[in-house]
């Protein structure tokens, strides 16, 4: 039995004390490089004799780096210095006069006064705006920490003062500044939407994967472009943040650096009280096979380190948990010299040459520009895996009264007495009156620190953050080229999938656009019959193809190739959103325009991954998500969990993002080639999503005239074969199908004739509606207009039954222009296992359920015999006593 390690005790000090002497012989006559390959040699003949090994994720709680591998500062320390002091100041004006000006406003001092070094030390020497002709890196801000890259922004004459002033305010007459970073509030400014805690780390993995996906490709250059990712320690505990490690090491994203603000608080209190949230994060990184830099003391403490021969400081310094640290800021000198020094004579005996408040001022390394300085450089030079770089910092540094308190994160406005103390904390230089009236200040044009400022940036390639976006490089192809998909079905039919894959290869194989489509799959390509794709295009597999693939002999093998152009994500529909970001946002951030493609289970779409939607829609991606197995009854069998019924209400809550539900082949074409044309060629910011079912049918050949009225949301699909109309029927998807058979059934047993009408979307008849709507309540003195719906309805008579594989709430969104015609059918409530005639008639969706609502509701309407509906129940087969499955 082994001991476990809590309970070792020294058997031997003597033997103990020649095997520690001997290593120390040899770390000073052949080197560290020796002794560590002694170790590994000795672990190894440790292992093969059976002797357990400690499995370390830890090294000890101090810098990374050692100072003897330091390179000198290369900057103008003073002149940095006065930046810095000034963009504290200005970010910590621009907050505290606006919430005084307008209490509860909001914003946020104590982050950016955490993270400030972090970030001028990237601005200064690291941020690249450009590369020669190259687009630059991208910069994931902390987004809470938005007052100081505005402030920056300002003293870069960016910004104006006034602007400023209106931190906050957007919707004045004079242009304000967003809370945070928003390219769709900002558009020139900000690229990237950070601060939903936890979508900056996920985007940033795999916008540094797809930036290599895109070199690999041949369809950017090579450049030493970076990922930089700001992220806050409690934004660590997201399941987001931390999902995707392994792929950024599996990659080897040398382009990719986290950096961690370890100020050890998040909002109500500290991050790991009991424990350490560096070491916490260092273990886990180095485990998904990170490069971890920490950054935790600064050069203050490289003397006493070396100074402590007793190793009790490094031992203090691991005993002690993020809560006393925090204290120990809090509360200041005295107290640190007696409860972190005081516990060791030695350790005491380290600082009595200084004062407290020299204790007090003991740098944390995330404050000193030499040690961030070098770990950017190590991170920036280090080959082979992405890098993490853990600074330890203070919460809310240097704002007296605040600094390292539970409730800093919320200080939004500083007293008279505490404006005055962080303006001699940080020596800001100002005048006096700009001062007294907590003003901005920006140093006249050619003073040094203005003229400097200027030079880095320009060494760098401008300044940032920025966003442009490139010409429009696409034309859409013209429809005919999906003549398969307008031409109606043969035997044995397709699915509306399997009509898209057709419609996808037949896209990825055109000449001018292919190569710019981007199929994103979430490891259900199989599901989808899209294996094919494999095969013809390749999936992308940034080291090739390492083995044989078993199928190698087969037409449709597995092919991973480095230029392959599929992106088959595995099981994380948060990933291949990320990856979906990355291309739809391509743009922008590469000049280059992708059309991505992100196919997935509807079920998992925005209901999993809704927040990284409406990121998407904030950065202005473009691109089409693609809701496969759709429909709560379509998707038969696979029950509860797997059938969607409501991606389409959430869809409906973002606003950039146009959701159609097409039931024929021909119109999804139009909708995608329409979509093409919209967003690439006429450059309008906005996203579409499609479910696709798997219900084989005939698809018929397109009806003339139809485009537009598919892309607007209705068009009549199959008229009354004999005699005017007196009802309507509305379908969408396979349940259009379901509506046809209904008219049938109508004609034929009960003598009604009923137009069927095709509708593509309820969601955008919506809008149309609703943006009609508001032009005529502005404008009472005029003619009012007619929403589409209703002119597409014409002169259509009767009653409306509106059926679909979604809830009722989607069709329901059309009603208010159809005042008391609409009767909904929709599958509110859980799904099941069963198939789908079961599943049809569960939720009340069949041709049957559409055809004894008509009856009923003519009943109503005294338009038909109320005793013959009744009975028409009986006849077709639809309870009337059942459990509504709404509940079920
Ligand atoms: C998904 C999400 N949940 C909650 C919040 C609210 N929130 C904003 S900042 C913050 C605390 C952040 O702590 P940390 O990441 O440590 O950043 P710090 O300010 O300490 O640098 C929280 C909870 C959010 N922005 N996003
Ligand atoms: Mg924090």
């Amino acid at each position: 039995m082994h001991q476990k390690k809590t309970e070792r005790v020294d058997l031997d000090p003597q033997e103990t004390s020649e095997w520690l002497q001997a290593l120390d012989q040899v770390v000073e006559e052949a080197g560290p490089d020796r002794a560590s390959f002694l170790l590994e040699r000795l672990a190894q003949r440790a292992r093969n004799v059976g002797v357990e090994l400690p499995i370390q994720h830890n090294t000890p709680y101090i810098n990374t780096i050692p100072p003897e591998d330091e390179v000198p500062y290369p900057g103008d320390r003073a002149l940095e210095r006065r930046i810095k002091s000034l963009t504290r100041w200005n970010a910590m004006a621009m907050v505290s006069r606006q919430n005084k000006f307008d209490h509860g406003i909001g914003g946020h001092i104590a982050t950016y006064a955490s993270i400030a070094t972090l970030f001028e030390v990237g601005f200064n020497h690291f941020f690249h705006a450009s590369y020669g002709q190259e687009p630059g890196d991208c910069v994931y801000f902390q987004g809470h920490a938005s007052p100081g890259v505005y402030a920056r922004a300002f003293l870069e004459g960016r910004l104006t003062a006034e602007r400023l002033a209106n931190f906050r305010h957007e919707l004045r007459d004079h242009p304000g500044l967003s809370s945070y970073p928003h390219p769709w509030l900002m558009p020139d400014f900000w690229k990237f939407p950070t601060v939903s805690m936890g979508i900056a780390p996920i985007n940033a993995i795999y916008q540094a994967r797809f930036m290599r996906y895109l070199e690999n490709r041949g369809l950017i250059a090579k450049t030493p472009r970076k990922v930089w990712a700001f992220l806050g320690d409690g934004e660590m505990d997201e399941p987001e943040s931390m999902g995707s490690l392994t792929l950024a090491s599996r990659e080897k994203l040398d382009n990719l650096i986290f950096v961690i603000n370890c100020n050890l608080q998040r909002l109500d209190g500290p991050v790991r009280g009991n424990g350490k949230i560096i070491q916490e994060l260092e273990a886990a990184f180095l485990g998904a096979g990170w490069n971890v830099i920490k950054v935790v003391w600064g050069t203050d403490w490289d003397g006493l380190l070396a100074r402590d021969k007793s190793g009790l400081l490094i031992k203090r310094m691991e005993e002690c948990v993020d809560g006393e640290y925090q204290s120990f800021k809090a509360k200041g000198g005295a107290y640190i010299r007696k409860e972190f020094f005081g516990k060791y004579p030695e350790t005491l005996k380290l600082v009595e040459h200084l004062s407290d408040e020299q204790v007090g001022k003991l740098r944390r390394g995330g404050h000193d520009p030499q040690k961030v300085f070098n770990a950017y450089r190590c991170a920036v030079e280090h080959k082979g895996q992405p890098t993490l770089i853990l600074a330890k910092t203070v919460k809310g540094y240097g704002v007296a009264e605040i600094e390292a308190r539970n409730p800093t994160h919320q200080q939004k406005e500083l007293n008279d007495r505490s404006v005055q103390l962080f303006r001699q904390r940080f020596d800001v230089q100002l005048p006096e009156d700009v001062a007294n009236n907590v003003e901005f200040y920006r140093p006249p044009d050619g003073s040094p620190e203005m003229s400097y400022l200027h030079e880095r940036r320009r060494q760098l390639g401008g300044y940032m953050p920025e966003r442009k976006v490139a010409p429009s490089q696409i034309q859409a192809p013209p429809l005919e080229n999906f003549a398969d998909l307008m031409d109606g079905s043969k035997a044995p039919h397709p699915s509306t999938t399997m009509a898209f894959v057709r419609l996808l290869t037949t896209l990825m194989k055109n000449p001018q656009i292919g190569k710019r489509v981007v199929p994103i799959i979430p490891d259900e390509a199989r599901t989808f019959g899209m294996e094919s794709l494999f095969r013809q295009f390749g999936i992308y597999a940034s080291g090739g193809q390492l083995y044989k693939p078993h199928d190698a002999d087969m037409f449709l093998y597995y092919k991973e190739q480095q230029d392959g152009q599929v992106l088959e994500e595995g099981i994380t529909e948060a990933g291949s959103m990320a990856s979906f970001t990355a291309a739809g946002t391509a743009y922008s951030n590469y000049q280059v325009e992708m059309i991505p493609f992100f196919i997935y289970y509807s079920m998992f779409g925005f209901q999993r991954v809704g927040d990284l939607i409406w990121a998407f829609a904030d950065a202005r991606g473009k691109g089409f998500l693609m809701g496969g197995t759709a429909g709560r009854t379509t998707l038969a069998g696979e029950g509860l969990q797997h059938q969607d019924g409501h991606s389409l209400v959430l869809a409906s809550t973002v606003p950039t993002c146009a959701a159609y539900d097409p039931a024929y082949a021909y119109e999804i074409a139009v909708i995608v080639q329409d979509g093409i044309r919209r967003m690439y060629q006429e450059q309008e910011d906005r996203f579409y999503y499609l479910t696709l079912y798997n219900e084989n049918y005939p698809m018929p050949h397109m009806p003339e005239g139809v485009a537009d009225g598919i892309l607007k949301g209705i068009y009549k699909f199959k008229a009354a074969e004999k005699g005017k109309a007196t009802l309507q029927l509305f379908g969408s998807g396979p349940i259009l199908n379901e509506a046809v058979r209904a008219q049938q059934i109508l004609a034929e047993r009960y003598g009604i004739a009923a137009d069927v009408w095709s509708v593509t979307s309820y969601n955008e008849l919506r809008r149309e509606a609703l943006r009609t709507e508001r032009w005529n309540r502005l404008h009472p003195g005029e003619a009012p207009r007619r929403p589409y719906v209703v002119s597409a309805l014409g002169a259509a008579q009767g009653p409306i039954v509106a059926a679909t594989d979604y809830m009722k709430v989607v069709p329901d969104q059309v009603s208010p222009w159809l005042p008391g015609r609409m009767v909904t059918l929709g599958t509110d409530g859980f799904g099941r296992s069963e198939n789908r005639e079961y599943l049809r008639r569960h939720f009340e969706v069949n041709a049957e359920s559409i055809v004894t609502a008509a009856l009923s509701r003519l009943a109503r309407d005294g338009k038909f015999d109320a005793a013959k509906a009744t009975k028409a129940f009986e006849e077709l087969g639809v309870k009337t006593e059942g459990i509504d499955p709404a509940m079920a």
